[in-house]
């Protein structure tokens, strides 16, 4: 032993990484999500120092790899509205990180994200660099690997920042509008002591939260009640279970269909009178009064125009969604706030103008539910023609919803399931891939959800290209560590079927279009799923025919529910 490989803690002193994590805790973090290297000595030792010193502390779970611990902390977010920590090593456990943070910005998903920072000194100082990586992993400037995806960031530089520095981390990131903060932590400044008692403190600042101004409101509120022919679009839900009720209630009222369109968390349930499916047409063409909830792009401009005098309403944590460069959706009146509680306010203040719009209710209510019963109608009817061998996706959907009914269920698609055909009338049971598209986030984000939600019934539904993205060997470890029961359901066409789709679009006569194989999307031959679930000793089961699908998915709800162990089916679909 020498000066430089260990100091005694000193009393009434503790390790800045103990620190640190113990603050963590009293802020409510419950988990720490961590992929370790060589910088993590302080973080370890501060681990086993504050159990032993009696300190509580989050529970810190292995990640095999760093996308499962960012999608896991976005889906524990999702099941509990309580932002996690992920630890990372130095600039490469940072770097696998970073899809995640960009998942999780685009989604106003909060997450502390930490990494350590290799070892400024190259000598004579406790926690200096004493391995060839401490030089090899030095970056000008680590925090830019993520800074374009966070709110915030900084580099801790005295131990003594660590518990009032976890604080402002917390705040921010929890603040209107949520998203992903990053500190990086050298490992010099880890292995030095902070006073003890630092940690019984409360806490140094409040997340901000926010509310829309009453005359925006007011605005708001004359618009749709005096609208003709309104339409609501949402796409991230309805904010909160209220938010989803009142939601549900104002669409009935006032017979205002609501559009789901590449709608990212359920806002309405699917076969509700005034849910109107996923296409904005015919809808936005005749609306004259738009309310769009949470949706940063709520219809396409290049195909949906609506009227040059339509009045458009943005709501939301930022409506108009300020960290992307472009984004031109019309705001004629920006409601900012929490949506759940707009969604509220809107009811309310919207009640006291029931009266005057009896008669544009009238008129519009038997049309607009006669034509969602036939948009209905026509889904369901393409979902079941969908059964012949290889089946369709609308059809595993449509499978899928009927193994699910009746039980509290979460679906997280990636390119898998649809929502179309799926009855779900909960909110918290949908989520699709985030707008930003950072794919393998499926998996572990439906195991943040099974983690903070035991009881729930959570499927992960992906696309064949999707799971791959997900690391799934180290996905599979994960729910067999920590008995996490999640139901994995890919959809196998052996392609990036979604690449094939966007060449297709854009050159429909090309050259590419006409050739037998579409360069750079195939995928054949995918690997054994199965086999790859069973490496993990998943229950795991293939099917290829459409009508055996019922069977297979109803003996792995089974298998889930009874053994509280994984399970995972391949389907196969059509191209
Ligand atoms: C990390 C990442 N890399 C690449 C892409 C580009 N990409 C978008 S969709 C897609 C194909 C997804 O394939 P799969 O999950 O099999 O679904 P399918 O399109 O076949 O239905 C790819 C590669 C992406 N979105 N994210
Ligand atoms: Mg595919």
């Amino acid at each position: 032993m020498n000066e430089h490989s260990r100091t005694a803690t000193q009393s009434g002193m503790i390790t800045a990484g103990g620190a640190l994590l113990a603050r963590l805790k009293t802020l409510g973090v419950d988990y720490i999500f961590a992929n370790s290297g060589t910088d993590f000595p302080p973080i370890i030792e501060g681990l086993a120092e504050a159990a032993a010193h009696h300190i509580d502390l989050p529970v810190p779970l292995v990640m095999p790899h760093e996308t499962a611990a960012m999608g896991m902390a976005h889906g524990y977010y999702l099941a509990t509205g309580k932002p996690q920590a992920v630890m990372a090593h130095t600039n490469v456990g940072l770097a696998n990180c970073a899809i995640g943070a960009i998942n999780a910005a685009t989604e106003q998903i909060p997450v502390l994200l930490f990494s350590g920072r290799t070892p400024t000194t190259e000598k004579d100082r406790f926690g200096c660099r004493t391995v060839p990586i401490g030089w090899g992993q030095e970056m000008r400037d680590q925090a830019a690997l993520v800074r374009e995806a966070c709110k915030w960031d900084y580099e801790l530089r005295f131990p003594e920042q660590a518990v009032e520095m976890a604080d402002r981390a917390y705040a921010i990131a929890n603040s209107i509008p949520r998203g992903p903060v990053y500190v990086s932590l050298p490992r010099e400044v880890l292995c030095a002591q902070c006073p003890e008692e630092a940690l019984n403190a409360r806490p140094l600042m409040a997340p901000a939260t926010a509310a829309p101004d009453p005359a925006a409101l007011a605005e708001a509120v004359r618009l749709l009640a005096t609208a003709e022919r309104p339409v609501i679009f949402a796409q991230r839900g309805a904010g909160s279970p209220k938010g989803f009720a009142a939601l549900a209630r104002l669409a009935s009222e006032w017979a205002i269909p609501v559009v789901q369109y590449w709608a990212v968390q359920l806002a309405i349930a699917t076969d509700h009178d005034m849910s109107a499916g996923a296409d904005p047409e015919p809808w936005i063409s005749e609306a004259d009064a738009i309310l769009a909830i949470d949706a940063l792009a709520p219809w396409s401009p290049q195909i949906h125009k609506p009227k040059p005098d339509c009045r458009i309403i943005q709501a939301g944590g930022d409506p108009l969604y300020a960290r992307f460069p472009v984004r031109n959706f019309r705001s004629d009146v920006s409601l900012a706030g929490q949506t759940g509680a707009i969604i509220e306010v809107l009811e309310t203040a919207m009640a006291a103008h029931k009266g005057e719009a009896t008669a544009l209710i009238a008129a519009r209510a038997p049309q607009n539910r006669q034509r969602i019963a036939s948009i209905r109608e026509a889904t369901l009817a393409r979902a079941l023609a969908g059964s012949a061998a290889p089946m369709t996706k609308e059809w595993v959907s449509l499978c899928l919803s009927q193994a699910i009914a009746g039980r509290k269920a979460s679906i997280f698609s990636e390119l898998g399931c649809p929502l179309g055909p799926v009855t779900l009338r909960e909110h918290q049971s949908w989520y699709q891939e985030p707008h930003s598209g950072g794919l393998g986030w499926s998996f572990p984000a439906a195991m943040g959800m099974q983690l903070a939600d035991p009881d729930r019934l959570v499927v992960a539904t992906m696309g064949d290209g999707s799971y791959m993205f997900a690391n799934p060997v180290a996905c599979h470890q994960i729910a067999e560590a920590l008995s996490l029961p999640v139901l994995v359901v890919i959809l196998n066409n052996r392609e990036w079927g979604a690449v094939r789709q966007s060449v297709l679009g854009i050159y429909p006569d090309g050259y590419a279009a006409r050739s037998n194989t579409v360069p750079l999307t195939s995928l054949s031959p995918t690997p054994d799923f199965v086999q790859v679930a069973k490496a993990s000793r998943a229950w795991a089961s293939r099917v290829d025919d459409g009508h055996e699908l019922p069977a297979v998915l109803s003996a792995a709800i089974e298998h889930v529910t009874r053994t509280r162990t994984q399970a995972l089916v391949e389907v196969t679909v059509r191209p």
